[in-house]
């Protein structure tokens, strides 16, 4: 059996269940929450199905995770979506469930495997395409509708960078074009990710003129808690700000330094080398090309920024071989 098929087998198996994501969730995470939500919703509007985790600003509009009580565990299935490590769980009651469903598309680590059953595939470019995949494969049994369709196509275009980054492929449009027959309108969804509030504007401002460069081609700002507090914008708002800094000659490298309540959380991106093994050195973890990482204090700058100078130059010297 196919982890495909297993899912649903299980979906069809337990009458309630419950999908979780990640912490700090993101349009990709909320898009195969509310996705699935979706599918099992009109397939057997009689299953309990609930949607728990973090809420999301950046992309609220695509849904509303539910409180719910412990009891609501109880002889349920759990699956969790987009989460590659346990730690990163939202909800940790996950594991009150009967059995424990992943479903991902990050690189596994030692803290991985979480779960009874797993559907993990980490050359997909997001999870909700494999979602959306997962109902195309089974359209003879499972609905869909408005709701889910542009809740998964949200988490396409959000997690490819509107499909640019790799991985994106044949497939990842199909599945694009097959969410638009269901009225997706594509610009609205534009609209809705791209418009910034000015304090976002002002942030973005206050990154790029106060950058910092490494002679070994790495760029990065620190993100202080006393600026977020300056700028008026949430934690999610001021971690975005790390696209600002991609695309900018010379530096194939570049990274936020968040400041949170007692470490400095990394978002960190790359053209050039692959970092997800850094990053799961640094206490974090992710994809080759856009990881996450943890740095205890400032005291442990110096020591990362030279680990990622150094792949940055294994890179170059291996491409001039
Ligand atoms: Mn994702």
């Amino acid at each position: 059996m196919t982890a495909k098929q297993l899912l649903l087998k299980k979906i069809k198996e337990y009458e309630r269940i419950i999908i979780h994501g990640h912490t700090r969730p993101d349009g990709d995470c909320y898009g195969a929450q509310f996705g699935l939500y979706n599918i099992i919703k009109e397939t057997y509007p009689t299953k309990k199905v609930f949607v728990v985790g973090e809420e999301s600003e950046y992309v609220s509009f695509v849904g509303t995770p539910d409180k719910i009580k412990d009891e609501a565990y109880q002889g349920a299935l759990s699956i969790v979506v987009d989460t590659g490590s346990e730690n990163r769980i939202s909800d940790q009651r996950y594991k009150l469930a009967k059995e424990i469903f992943k479903i991902d598309h990050h690189v596994e680590e030692d803290d991985s495997f979480y779960a009874n059953y797993y559907w993990v595939d980490d050359s997909l470019p997001s999870c909700s395409q494999m979602i959306a995949d997962f109902y195309e494969s089974y359209q003879d049994q499972l609905k869909l509708s408005f709701l889910g369709a542009r809740a998964m196509y949200v988490g396409i275009v959000t997690d490819t960078g509107r499909f640019r980054y790799r991985g994106v492929n044949r497939r990842t449009h199909e599945l694009a074009g097959m969410l638009l027959d269901f009225g997706v309108d594509i610009e609205d969804i534009d609209n809705k990710l791209s418009v910034d509030d000015m304090n976002s504007i002002r942030l973005k401002g206050e990154v790029l003129s106060n950058f910092v460069t490494t002679e070994g081609g790495f760029i990065y700002y620190i993100m202080k808690k006393e600026m977020m507090t300056k700028m008026n914008v949430s934690h999610e708002s001021a971690s975005a700000m790390v696209n600002n800094l991609a695309g900018i000659e010379g530096y194939p490298v570049w990274a936020l330094f968040i400041e949170s309540a007692d470490e400095y959380r990394i978002r960190l991106r790359s053209r050039g080398p692959e970092i997800q093994q850094l990053a799961t050195k640094w206490r974090g973890g992710g994809h080759q090309k856009a990881a996450g990482a943890t740095l205890k204090d400032l005291n442990e700058l110096d020591e990362f920024i030279s680990d990622v100078e150094k792949l940055i130059k294994d890179e170059k010297s291996s491409q001039n071989k």
